[in-house]
Order: structure tokens, then C-alpha cells, then sequence
């Protein structure tokens, strides 16, 4: 009895703080030699199962896992930034199960296939090769979706490509 009650709590609790991530959005947004991070677990989440997870070793301790279904299952940051340009995006994520790869949507248009190589198990995170986006002045959107064998993600990253 007593131990029904308490899961309850917990289950309020989490659901509390994830509406409370989402609605913030970019407030959250860590800010660190030079580079924005936007946590996916603050994020728009689609997909059936698709939810976010406790993890002690990713960015702020949770992660977005169970982005399974190709084409369908995505989370989608809405990123900020000054000025019109390119700009390289790192994605923090494992993938215990495998090589897996996403798509990556900029503003509903731009398509990317971001790699996301096999990381020793879903406990070890690793950061992918960037992918250099333009994005405009202002409010952007960057959507990950499922694309082949699984990935969770922990956060991005985002900084303006050095002219080379
Ligand atoms: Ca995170």
C-alpha cells in the first residue's frame, strides 16, 4: 500500500519537471566556451514510446531514449541565435545497440543524416561528429529523428562555424 503511494508521487513529480523543462525550453540552455547547449529532455518529444530517461552521466542527468520508429519517433530543439550564418551542431547521444544514424530537420527544410556511431552501451555517451547548419537570426528548429537502428540523446550543441 504504502509503496503504491509512494510510486505515485514519483511518477507526479517526473511529470511535473518534464512539463517544466518543456515549457522552459531554452532557459535552460547552458552556456560554455562559446558553445549553446539545449538539453533534449527539454525539448518537444514525439513518438509513442518515445520519453525521457534518468541517466547520472548525461548532461543535466536525463536523456530522450526510445526514438525507435524511423521517420516518426524525433525530438525537436528550438535553438537561438543571433545572427543569421553557419553554425556546427554537436549531438550528445549513445547508442548501445549499434551504428545508428538520424535525420536531422533545420527549420522544417534542410535535411541531414547525422552519424551516430556504437557507443560501448546505452550507460556510455559519446558526442558525434558536428553537422554544419545554416540557420537564421533568431528562433530556429533542429529535429533528430529516427532514422536506422537506435540512439537516445542527452543534449546538443551548438557554435558558430569558424571561417576557414
Ligand atoms: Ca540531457
Amino acid at each position: 500500500m504504502l509503496k503504491s503511494v509512494k510510486s505515485r508521487r514519483i511518477m507526479t513529480t517526473t511529470l511535473a519537471v518534464a512539463f517544466a523543462l518543456t515549457i522552459g525550453g531554452s532557459v535552460f540552455a547552458a552556456e560554455a566556451a562559446g558553445k549553446v547547449r539545449y538539453e533534449a529532455e527539454a525539448g518537444k518529444i514525439k513518438g509513442t514510446d518515445t520519453k525521457i530517461v534518468a541517466h547520472a552521466a548525461a548532461s543535466a542527468g536525463k536523456k530522450v531514449g526510445w526514438i525507435n520508429i524511423p521517420d516518426k519517433d524525433s525530438v525537436t530543439f528550438t535553438v537561438n541565435v543571433p545572427t543569421a550564418g553557419d553554425y556546427i551542431i554537436e549531438v550528445t547521444y549513445d547508442a548501445g545497440a549499434g551504428d545508428a544514424k538520424q535525420t536531422m530537420l533545420v527549420n522544417g527544410k534542410e535535411k541531414f543524416t547525422v552519424r551516430l556511431p556504437r557507443t560501448g552501451s546505452w550507460e556510455e555517451i559519446d558526442v558525434a561528429e558536428g553537422v554544419k547548419v545554416h540557420l537564421k537570426a533568431g528562433a530556429n528548429t533542429v529535429a533528430l529523428i529516427a532514422a536506422s537502428s537506435f540512439a537516445e540523446i542527452d543534449c546538443i550543441d551548438i557554435s558558430p562555424a569558424t571561417a576557414e
